[in-house]
């Protein structure tokens, strides 16, 4: 009988070559039990409900707070235990956290509940993490430890709870699919060294938003319209993302104006979601910019920046620049 590698062989098996990888294939080790974590409790959203009734608790807004928080503090909890990072930055904190970890390397960029609104209506979502080198020019807990450009990351990557739960991520040398069995517990490499198909048959862009993007933008729309046959829209950039890289296809959330002044706001956040998603992008042979230039050689300049984003096959990405 043969079983795919599990994560742990797949990980020990890389030191071997990569000693260097020991720090990194710990926190991956982590970031997967998290997954795991996420992915059993997300798994029983829908059941919260049911049991908040039988004690007669309406809990459902709650309930759907709770897992935003749940998996936030999850995440903060357990890595201040592990000792190996010493920072992390979250979409649901608005400072940076200092772990208190001194002998901690790398510091963490998370969203942990991407398209939480989903788990009203039990469709996908998502954790995003973006892993950096410690800069020990600044304090842990000062805020320029994020502002590095994507180039710096040194691993990224995404659990996507889907209709199984898989964990995707790089470390600089492609991009490596595990899917989650339950029965087992265990992470499966399913899919390693990841290529974003040159076709491009899907893309990913909210229609509703069409009348409400510059004159630029909707040129660039009506180009990928015409190479791509389907649209798809998860609500959930993990569950669009994966999809994309798996059938190929191209993403495109740009700046929007819906107060019809010419305001022009992008949503996605840069260090948690457009530049962890750019790394396996380009490891994926992808690309993702902002309209101007590759997401990766962006430095940030604010903590919770938000940028647009064009991510998936790479001509595509090209033509927008
Ligand atoms: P979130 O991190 O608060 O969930 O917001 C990000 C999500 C993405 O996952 C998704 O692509 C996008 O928001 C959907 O936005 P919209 O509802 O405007 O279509
Ligand atoms: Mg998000």
């Amino acid at each position: 009988m043969t079983l795919p590698k599990t994560l742990q062989q797949y990980l020990l098996t890389e030191l071997k070559d990569h000693p260097e990888r020991y720090e990194l294939a710990m926190l991956m080790a982590d970031i997967a039990t998290i997954g795991k974590l996420i992915s059993a409790r997300t798994n029983r959203a829908g059941l919260t409900d049911i049991i908040g009734l039988a004690s007669s608790t309406n809990v459902h807004d709650e309930t759907q707070a709770k897992l935003d928080i749940y998996t936030n503090n999850l995440c903060k909890d357990y890595l201040s235990n592990t000792h190996l990072f010493a920072a992390l930055a979250s979409e649901e904190e608005e400072k940076v956290v200092d772990l208190k970890n001194p002998d901690g390397k790398y510091v963490v960029a998370f969203d942990p509940l991407d398209g939480s609104s989903n788990i009203d209506v039990n469709m996908p979502v998502g954790t995003i993490f973006s892993v950096h080198k410690k800069l020990d020019t600044v304090p842990a807990g000062d805020e320029k430890q994020f502002l590095q450009p994507g180039r710096e990351q040194v691993m990224a990557g995404y659990v996507l709870y889907g209709s199984s739960t898989m964990l995707v991520f790089t470390w600089g040398d492609g991009v490596h699919i595990f899917t989650l069995d339950v029965d087992l517990g265990e992470f499966l490499l399913s899919d390693a060294h990841v290529k974003i198909p040159d076709e491009c048959p899907y893309y990913s862009f909210n229609e509703a938003y069409a009348p409400h993007i510059s004159k630029s933008d909707l040129r660039f729309l009506t180009k990928i319209r015409k190479h791509a046959s389907k649209q798809r829209w998860a609500g959930a950039f993990v569950a669009d993302f994966h999809r994309n890289m798996i059938k190929g296809g191209i993403f495109f959330y740009p700046a929007v104006d819906t107060s019809g002044e010419q305001d022009f706001k992008p949503k996605l956040r840069l260090n948690y979601e457009a530049k962890p998603m750019a790394f396996l992008a380009e490891q994926a042979g992808g690309a993702a910019s902002n309209g101007k230039i590759a997401i990766l050689d962006i430095v940030p300049g604010t903590l919770h920046e938000r940028t647009a984003l064009i991510i998936g096959n790479k001509s595509i990405v090209k033509e927008a620049l």
